[in-house]
């Protein structure tokens, strides 16, 4: 009886801290035409939030691995914000200017 709650608290305690507790939020900005900064690295379970904050120039964030459709703009003031829980690489461009492009790393 104490052995196994000993071992459920053990399995608990895995379960709870193979996941990133300490999953962070990482900003990209969008000015000038450029993804600020280009490439960022994160854990898996981080959070990647794209604010544009140009002065008029609407862009967007464009994943052309998960989705075929280009993805809506996003004018001055918006903001788009992703979760990647997978290990990997992931180019992404932004539609209306191709040649703006980054890439978010995901390593653990
Ligand atoms: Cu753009």
């Amino acid at each position: 009886m104490w052995h196994a709650f000993i071992k459920l608290t053990a399995m608990i305690f895995l379960a709870v801290f193979s996941t990133n507790l300490i999953a962070k939020d990482i900003v990209v900005e969008i000015y000038k035409k450029k993804f600020i900064p280009a490439t960022v690295t994160v854990a898996p379970g981080d959070k990647v939030i794209w604010k544009n904050i140009e002065k008029r120039q609407y862009h967007n964030v464009w994943f052309k691995q998960f989705y075929q459709e280009e993805p809506d703009y996003l004018f001055p003031g918006d903001s788009y914000e992703q979760v990647f829980n997978d290990v990997g690489e992931f180019p992404y461009e932004c539609g209306p200017h191709p040649k703006m492009i980054g890439v978010v790393i995901v390593k653990k």
